[in-house]
Order: structure tokens, then C-alpha cells, then sequence
């Protein structure tokens, strides 16, 4: 009996939409689920949600909405994306269930009553001083700060002094290395486990179990005044959903006698390749098995996330491709392990190469000669055809060259072995160019190249099934097969369909595309349309701008630019330098002193060689210019809303 496979995502912060990002892993999750079922393995995949902490409750309130309402609504955004991806979950946790709640009572109060390997409680109270970024939900240092920003959310984290508990992180570090050098805690790919293992030898210092001062979150077990820190509380998901704290029998078959994996990308390597297996320890509950870390994407050179730059919405592509190409799009685009940048001008060609002229042209002329050369049935097996043996010989290695590749995690790879079949068989198609023979009257031979050709289209079927569910069963459907004979101990021996079938293609399975039908799939960001055509924002995206009162201390002209002045602004709390094009409106002497408007969390940017940390408001009519202020008395850093 093969150990119970059971597969996780990371929970998505709700927050806001998925993009292709969460798709990626949450695709591959579902694919691997899908291919280990073939192999006759039990399988469980989970996905979820991510619903506390202040990120969420910021965009709750900036929504208009209570938290627990914006979470309601939001996660209906994750489940419509992954139905339309034909993404088939076995479970959906949300961190605002019951179920977890208690989940993430229990492991409390197991850290809560554990001691260190050398004998210390493992929970202590302590007083935390330090800089908390919310858009991340974790604590920085001065180090990670980009000119006083997090250079992920461009945002200035806030000073937070406040009791917690703590969890003593340091102790278990040795015992976490050993697990991990000795692959009893497998982390791939390689450079990541090198990663993890290069942040042991630093000095990470122990976490913060719990905050004072966040208002939505799950109250402590031992402290209601305390919330659980939420990375504490989105970490227990992974068992608080196969029923760690009320269901020991499917817990047990999952999590202790399951092969646990945990799919994920580099941004959050820390929190699951070390707190989650310390935690774990602590509680007295076996480690993950797997944990493997997928490539990063950019978006045209961008780095694509919820509050900044590009992002490409996954119904957007399923409305272009439909949800199987876009699966296999997105999964072919780099190795599975490394990061890449998307170019959706790619998709089209890439559509058209691999599954309009491979796939579905080796199904539709296979499937016209035997409609009109066999009457439209399956010809019986002939042997001996130049070429045949080899690529029997190939399809027949081909389901355990792709477990093994999967089993790496190697999708990519997995995916184009399997194209290499199709690229063979067409090959062989073409090399002994059936539609000759039926000229020269050679019936048997043509009957066996197109009965060896929809062997190799059903074993084809059968292989990228995880990766093309719905069009996989339009190909069978073709052969006459049901989902009765969709296993991979099917795909092992070829001649397994029956001569006399009926073989029919209604319609192309992937019609030739000329371009793709629109030229909006990358948002940046999303506008609205209203009946007068005006672009609208939805107001989660126009609350997410920052702008603040400025005063102007410093100015200069910028040289070689006679439009640019130079500017050192008071935004109360810091100081910053901008760029502004104004300076055919304002000498350096008339701005100097005068309060403005900035858009404060804007990218930094480097203009004429200068950096720009932001930018400020001014009114422009044909060649009037004048600066937006405050009317009144405002000090530097009041909030503009
Ligand atoms: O971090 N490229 O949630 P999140 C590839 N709630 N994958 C990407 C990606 C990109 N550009 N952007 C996001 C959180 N992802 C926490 C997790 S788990 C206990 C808590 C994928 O909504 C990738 O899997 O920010 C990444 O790790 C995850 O989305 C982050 O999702």
C-alpha cells in the first residue's frame, strides 16, 4: 500500500483577487492530485484562505464592509477563479472557521505546556519594539528597508512597542537542520534548501506568537487580550483541515502516515521551512514531508502583486484559452522551480505549436483517415511498420519517465515528454504517410499506422489528463472510451483499444488561433467601465493610493532639465526627496515653504539619474499649472482622503 498523498497551497490572503500567481501553485497542486489518483494513490488537496490580521482588516474597512462580511464576499473571488480553472479541492479551509479556531487552540496550548530540547518553556512573554509591515504581516528590520520603505509594499512599516508572546525559535533551530540535511524534511529545489539552511546559520532570533494591538484575528487560548500572530494561526491550517483538533482518523491517514507536501513560492520560504516545523515540533507533531518551492513570476519585467504592479487575472486568460490551455500554458512557461517573466504574447504561439499542430492536427487527420479509408472504425493492429517499434517503445517508457518526473516535481519536464510523444507520433504519422497507402490500395499497413497512432492519442490522453482534465475527456471521447480505463496502469501497455470502435471527431479539439480575442489580459490596474465610457475604479482600488500633506523645505532645479525641480518635503514623520515637473510654474523660492499634496506610496523611482519618492498633486489646464493645497492649517503628514 502507497503511503496517502496529501497536497497543500498556501491559504491566499483575501485581501484582494487571485492573479496567476495563485493560480500557478494552486494548478500544480491540482494537477499533481490528479496524477497520483491515476496511480492508483489516495490523494487529498488542500487549498484555502487566509482571512485575519490587519491587512485584511484594513481592506475590510476601506471596503465599507465588516471583516467577517469582505472575507465572505472575497473568498467567493478564489473559489470562482478555481472552478473556472477546473480546479477540483478536496478541501477549502478558512482560517474564520470554527474548525480552525480550535485547531489553532490546540497547538497553543501544546507549545504553550512544551519545553525546549534543552529544557525552557518554550512560550515566554516578552516586551516587542519594532518595525511591523502589514502588507507582508511580519516584522522587518532597518536592513530590509528600501529608503525607509518595505521594498515589497512601498510602504513605511509602523513602529509597534507592544507585549507578546514569544516563541522560542532559536531552540529548535539545530534539531530543524537535521531534519533538513537528513531529507526527513525534504526542501526543494536544492537552492532553496541551501537558502534555508544559510538563514539557520543567521541569527533569526525567536517570533512573536501573538500581537496586542490587531484587532481581527483568534483570541489566544491563554490570553484573550492577546490574538494569535496571524502567521501562527494561517500555518495551522495545514492541519487544522484534515482534523488535528476533531477528526483523529482522518488526521492520522493524512498528516502522520500521509506524505505531506507543501507547494508554495520563495516569498514565504521562512515561515513554512522553519516557524511551521518548530511549531510543529513544540506541539509533538510530525514535520512535513515535502516542502517545495515554485518559481516567482514578473509580468512584462514587473513584479506582479495584490497592492502593486502588473498582475493578469486567471478568468481573463480562461476567457482567452479556456481552462485547460491556460493550465498548460501556465505550466509550461519556465521549469517549475525557477523564476520567470510571463509574456502572454507568448501564449498564442505557444498554443498553436504545442496543441493546435501537434496534438490536435495529429487527432484530425488521424481521425479523417479512418473515417474515410476504415468507416470511421478502428482499424485492427498491424505490425512490422518502419518506425513503430520505437515509438511503442517510447509510449510504453513514458508513464513512469513522467511519475519520476513528477515525483521531482519536475512539471515542466513531466509535460514535455509528454509532447514528445505527440511530436513522435506525428513523426510516424508522417513518415509513412498513410494517405498514400490507401491510394496504392495497401489496407492493412494504413490500418495499422492509424490504429498505432490512436494508441498513441489514448495513451496521451491518459498522461496529460492532471494537466488538460476536460479536453483529455474529449480526446477519449473521440477513442469511445469513459473514465473507466483513465488510470495510468492503462497508459503502460499499447494495442489496449478494441478494433471496431468507433472513432469520431466532431470538431477540432484545439482550433489554430490568430491572436488572442483581447489585449487587456494584463491589468494594471483594472478599470471599469461605465454606460458613459469613463473609466471607473472600484473604491477597494482607489483607497489603496496614500496621499498626505507635505511641506516643501528644500528646492533646487535639476540640471539639464528645465522642467524638473528637485524637492526635500516634511511629511511629519520622515523626510523624502521628490522629482516634480514644475518648474516652468515655480522657482525654487516660491515652492520652498509651501504646503502640497503627495502621493506617498507610490514606487521610488529615478528620474534624470535622481531618485523620486513620490509624487505631488497639481491642476493643469492647457498651460496653466498650480499646485493642489490644503485649505486650512494642516501640519505635515495629515492623511488626504
Ligand atoms: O503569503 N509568482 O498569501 P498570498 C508565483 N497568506 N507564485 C505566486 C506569485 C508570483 N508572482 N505571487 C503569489 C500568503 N504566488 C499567506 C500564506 S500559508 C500558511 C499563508 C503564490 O496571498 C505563491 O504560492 O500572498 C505564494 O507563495 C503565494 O501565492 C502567496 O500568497
Amino acid at each position: 500500500m502507497r503511503t496517502p498523498f496529501y497536497v497543500t497551497t498556501p491559504i491566499y490572503y483575501v485581501n484582494d483577487r487571485p492573479h496567476i500567481g495563485h493560480a500557478y501553485t494552486t494548478i500544480a497542486a491540482d494537477l499533481l492530485t490528479r496524477f497520483h489518483r491515476l496511480s492508483g494513490r489516495e490523494a487529498f488537496f488542500l487549498t484555502g484562505t487566509d482571512e485575519h490580521g490587519s491587512k485584511v482588516a484594513e481592506a475590510a474597512q476601506a471596503a465599507g464592509l465588516s471583516e467577517q462580511e469582505f472575507c465572505d464576499r472575497t473568498i467567493e473571488y478564489f473559489k470562482t477563479a478555481w472552478k473556472n480553472l477546473s480546479i477540483e479541492y478536496d478541501g477549502f479551509i478558512r482560517t474564520t472557521s470554527e474548525r480552525h479556531k480550535k485547531a489553532v487552540w490546540k497547538i497553543l496550548d501544546a507549545m504553550r505546556s512544551a519545553k525546549t530540547p534543552d529544557g525552557k518553556d518554550v512560550v515566554y512573554t516578552g516586551f516587542y519594539e519594532g518595525l511591523y509591515c502589514t502588507g507582508c504581516e511580519k516584522f522587518l528590520t532597518e536592513k530590509d528597508l528600501v529608503n525607509g520603505l518595505c521594498p515589497d509594499h512601498n510602504r513605511k512599516p509602523e513602529l509597534v512597542k507592544e507585549k507578546n508572546y514569544f516563541f522560542r525559535l532559536s531552540a529548535f533551530l539545530p534539531a530543524i537542520k537535521k531534519k533538513i540535511e537528513s531529507n526527513e524534511l525534504l526542501i526543494l529545489p536544492e537552492e532553496r534548501r541551501r537558502e534555508v539552511l544559510g538563514l539557520i546559520e543567521q541569527d533569526i532570533g525567536d517570533f512573536s506568537l501573538s500581537r496586542e494591538k490587531v484587532k481581527w484575528g483568534i483570541p489566544l487560548s491563554f490570553d484573550k487580550t492577546q490574538l494569535a500572530y496571524v502567521w501562527v494561526d494561517a500555518l495551522t491550517n495545514y492541519i487544522s483541515a484534515i482534523g488535528y483538533a476533531d477528526d483523529d482518523k482522518s488526521f492520522s491517514k493524512w498528516w502522520k502516515n500521509g506524505e505531506a507536501v507543501h507547494l508554495m513560492a520563495k516569498d514565504i520560504l521562512k515561515f513554512h521551512c522553519l516557524y511551521w516545523p518548530a511549531m510543529l515540533m513544540a506541539a509533538g507533531v510530525k514535520t512535513p514531508d515535502k516542502i517545495f518551492i515554485h518559481g516567482f513570476f514578473t509580468v512584462d519585467g514587473e513584479k506582479m502583486s495584490k497592492s502593486l504592479g502588473k498582475k493578469i487575472d486567471p478568468n481573463d486568460l480562461v476567457a482567452e484559452f479556456g481552462p485547460d490551455v491556460t493550465r498548460y500554458l501556465l505550466l509550461t512557461q519556465f521549469p517549475f522551480g525557477t523564476d520567470g517573466d510571463i509574456q502572454v504574447n507568448r501564449f498564442v504561439r505557444q498554443y498553436n505549436s504545442d496543441l493546435a499542430n501537434d496534438l490536435g492536427n495529429l487527432v484530425s487527420r488521424v481521425a479523417k483517415l479512418v473515417e474515410t479509408n476504415c468507416g470511421g472504425k478502428l482499424p485492427e493492429s498491424f505490425k512490422n511498420i518502419a518506425g513503430q517499434k520505437e515509438l511503442i517503445e517510447q509510449a510504453e517508457a513514458l508513464p513512469s519517465i513522467v511519475y519520476k518526473h513528477l515525483e521531482q516535481f519536475s512539471l515542466d519536464k513531466a509535460i514535455a515528454e509528454i509532447i514528445n510523444l505527440v511530436k513522435a507520433g506525428n513523426k510516424f504519422f508522417n513518415d509513412s504517410a498513410p494517405w498514400k497507402l490507401a491510394k496504392e490500395g495497401k489496407i492493412k499497413e494504413l490500418g495499422g499506422i492509424l490504429n498505432t497512432c490512436c494508441e498513441v492519442i489514448r495513451i496521451v490522453s491518459i498522461l496529460l489528463y492532471p494537466v488538460l482534465p476536460n479536453k483529455a475527456r474529449e480526446l477519449r471521447r473521440v477513442l469511445g472510451l469513459d473514465d473507466s480505463t483513465l488510470n495510468i496502469k492503462n497508459a503502460e501497455n499499447f494495442f489496449a483499444l478494441k478494433p471496431g470502435t468507433k472513432i469520431e471527431l466532431e470538431k477540432a479539439l484545439f482550433p489554430r488561433l490568430d491572436t488572442m480575442k483581447s489585449d487587456a489580459v494584463i491589468a494594471e490596474p483594472k478599470a471599469v467601465h461605465n454606460e458613459s465610457g469613463n473609466n471607473l475604479l472600484d473604491f477597494s482600488e482607489f483607497a489603496k493610493m496614500k496621499l498626505k500633506v507635505a511641506q516643501v523645505l528644500k528646492a533646487e532645479k535639476v540640471e539639464g532639465a528645465d522642467k524638473l525641480l528637485k524637492l526635500e518635503i516634511d511629511l511629519g514623520d520622515e523626510k523624502r526627496q521628490i522629482v516634480a515637473g514644475v518648474a516652468e510654474f515655480y522657482t525654487p523660492e516660491q515652492i520652498t515653504g509651501k504646503k502640497i499634496i503627495v502621493v506617498v506610496n507610490l514606487k521610488p523611482a529615478r528620474i534624470r539619474g535622481i531618485n523620486s519618492n513620490g509624487m505631488l498633486l497639481a491642476a493643469k489646464k492647457g498651460k496653466l499649472l498650480a499646485l493642489v493645497t490644503p485649505d486650512g492649517d494642516l501640519p505635515p503628514g495629515a492623511d488626504v482622503s
